[in-house]
């Protein structure tokens, strides 16, 4: 990444406005935040190729998948740091446009795929343009993977016979990758690099948050200026999380980075943090709604971290946000402090009815009291929750999800939500349902859903569909009166989930839309009709066809480069 004195201007401490040339995107200046003095990572190779006149600077396109209503933070924040050492991005999304038409129009030297596993078929498809493009034009292109999907399952690398995957954090390796490729060096000893003769690597966790460059949002906004019409910003303040869930992604992270004293909860300070909503808000004056990303934004029950941010933010930024948060972490303290920042809405999440599915299956450790309690807090302190749970784990029967169903409903939450089970590599509730026979050793996990029915054996075609049709109606009729509820029991066996679906995803969009991000939606009858339809295709969309024959992934697929796992 960067290095410590990038550019021209670079006082550190002060922002620097810098043009690289023909370079600069679109002829607007690249706000770029002051690099750290000790910055990121030891060398600075950016700097080194911006000295000697451009000539390492790479055009590097990023490819993500689609875009929801969520700005995909992972390569907004690598651009940042790939503008920030002098190179070029364009971002491609490939259920809006053409890559054909990108790669003769950028002709980038670098393809940046940032991937989760069940679009893991699109970006096959997309590959193959790729690696076609570069045949006919005789470019030499390095085509690397980073994201959630080549850390749980680094086998992408040989199925795709990529240059390399990224493992974990990418804001030191991607750099570091660009420049050895400009330079014709060997990629391996990367730290987070994983290549095919390399299939162990060097661990890092990125550390020092404050030293990473802001996400870069014309990234974005170029691609899809329509994002814009959202009141919504995303933003992060923390990663990782230290709890164990046994559906998440997190227990597997952990356990591939803990150790050799790498510090896996890491988070911004409030100063850093501020300063760059308030640069986003002002450099994009929509900004309505403020969405923080982490996986949990906060943790301890006594934090200064967020004394201080409840003291400031609503002082210096003064816009509503929503965040995600435990029942157990949401104590009265933890909530008047919310409240007093500004938090309209928070996602803190219900998962399953039953204390022997959430706690012991879930390994959430959150007994009912407990639950009610956070709900009634939430409630007391004016925030509205979004409380999802998750139907058809592994273990459960439908009798389970109906008690999912009916506590959630007794929680009385703002926006009750109710997504399938889905299965991704390297989670220890996947190896579970492997060990009970209920996927198999090889299950594909390409274009997997939590909308659509379960993958897993076990369940009659007729529970399948009770299943999802409870997904779709289950917040609808926690939000009707007793009197009504009888009506569910008659509609969840009928074979009609595709007329379910789209009342559920209006359900969603409008609890959505008034309780979790209220006053956030897009301005304009146009705005609004896209943005309903792009949430109906979000919750509508089948399974896609399974790539056969192609897809070879294995189950306990984490860290099967990883030498201590
Ligand atoms: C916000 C979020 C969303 C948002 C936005 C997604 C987006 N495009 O960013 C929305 C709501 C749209 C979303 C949707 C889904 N999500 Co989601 N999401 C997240 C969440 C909570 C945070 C992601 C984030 O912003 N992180 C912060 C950024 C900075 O980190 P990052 O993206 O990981 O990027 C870093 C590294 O991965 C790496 N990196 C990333 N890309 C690249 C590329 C290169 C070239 C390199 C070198 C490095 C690199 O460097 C980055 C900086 O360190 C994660 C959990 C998590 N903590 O990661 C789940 C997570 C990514 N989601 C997940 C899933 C499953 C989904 C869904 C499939 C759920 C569904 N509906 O079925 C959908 C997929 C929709 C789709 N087809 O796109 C899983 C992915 C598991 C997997 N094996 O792929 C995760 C890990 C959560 C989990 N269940 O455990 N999601
Ligand atoms: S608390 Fe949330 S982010 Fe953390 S491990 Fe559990 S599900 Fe994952």
């Amino acid at each position: 990444m960067g290095g410590e004195d990038i550019g021209q201007g670079n006082d550190p401490g002060r922002p620097a406005d810098v043009h690289f040339g023909e370079y600069g995107l679109a002829g607007k200046p690249l706000k770029i935040k002051p690099m750290a003095k000790d910055s990121l990572c030891s060398s600075a190779p950016g700097v080194i190729n911006l000295q000697k006149g451009n000539l390492g600077i790479m055009r590097v396109l990023f490819v993500i998948a689609d875009l929801y209503f969520s700005e995909p933070l992972g390569a907004m924040v690598l651009s940042g740091v790939c503008r920030n050492a002098g190179h070029r991005t364009k971002l491609a999304i490939l259920e809006k446009q053409d890559i054909a038409n990108l790669l003769g129009d950028f002709s980038p030297d670098v393809i940046a795929y940032s991937a989760m596993t069940p679009d893991e078929h699109l970006f096959i498809k997309a590959d193959a343009t790729v690696r076609r493009w570069a045949l006919h034009n005789n470019r030499r292109v390095l085509r690397i993977m980073g994201g959630a999907h080549p850390t749980y399952f680094p086998d992408v690398l040989r199925k795709m016979n990529l240059d390399a995957i990224c493992a974990g954090d990418g804001e030191n390796a991607i750099v570091r990758v660009i420049d050895a490729f400009a330079q014709g060096k060997p990629l391996e000893g990367i730290p987070n690099i994983i290549t095919p003769t390399q299939p162990n690597f060097i661990k890092e966790v990125v550390e020092d948050m404050d030293a990473v460059p802001y996400a870069d949002r014309d990234l974005i906004y170029d691609a899809a200026p329509e994002m814009l019409d959202h009141g919504i910003r995303s933003f992060l303040t923390q990663k990782g999380c230290p709890y164990k869930c046994t559906y998440c992604f997190n227990h597997a992270y952990n356990r591939m980075f803990k150790g050799d004293g790498r510090k896996i909860m890491r988070r911004r300070s409030v100063d850093d943090l501020i300063t760059e909503i308030k640069d986003v808000a002002q450099r994009y004056p929509v900004a309505r709604f403020v969405r923080f990303a982490d996986d949990v934004f906060v943790v301890n029950k006594e934090d200064e971290w967020l004394e201080e941010f409840a003291e400031r933010y609503p002082k210096e930024v003064g816009l509503p946000f929503y965040c995600l948060i435990r029942c157990n972490a949401l104590t009265e303290n933890v909530a008047r402090l919310l409240q007093k920042a500004g938090c309209k809405s928070i996602g803190m999440s219900i998962e399953a009815g039953s204390e022997r599915v959430r706690n012991d299956i879930m390994k959430r450790n959150m007994p009912d009291a407990m639950m009610k309690k956070a709900f009634e807090l939430a409630r007391q302190y004016r925030i509205n929750a979004w409380g999802n749970s998750i139907l058809a784990a592994p273990g459960t029967t439908f009798a389970d999800d109906m008690e999912s169903f009916y506590f959630a409903r007794s929680l009385n939450a703002a926006c009750p939500t109710f997504s399938i089970f889905a299965p991704f590599p390297g989670t220890d509730l996947t190896k579970q349902a492997v060990k009970l026979g209920l996927l198999d050793e090889n299950f594909d996990f390409s274009a997997v859903s939590c909308w659509d029915y379960s993958v897993l054996r076990g369940y009659t075609q007729k529970e399948r569909i009770m299943q999802t049709n409870l997904a779709y109606l289950g917040q609808l009729f926690c939000k009707l009166p007793n009197f009504a509820q009888p009506l569910l029991k008659v509609l969840l066996p009928l074979p009609i989930t595709r007329l379910y679906k789209v009342i559920g995803a209006l359900a969603m969009s409008y609890l959505l839309g008034t309780k979790v991000f209220p006053g956030a939606q897009p301005r304009g009858l146009l705005a609004l009709l896209r943005a309903i339809k792009t949430a109906l295709k979000y919750m509508t969309t089948i399974n896609k066809e399974r790539e056969t024959g192609t897809s070879q992934m294995r189950t306990p697929a984490v860290g099967l480069a990883s030498p201590d796992y």
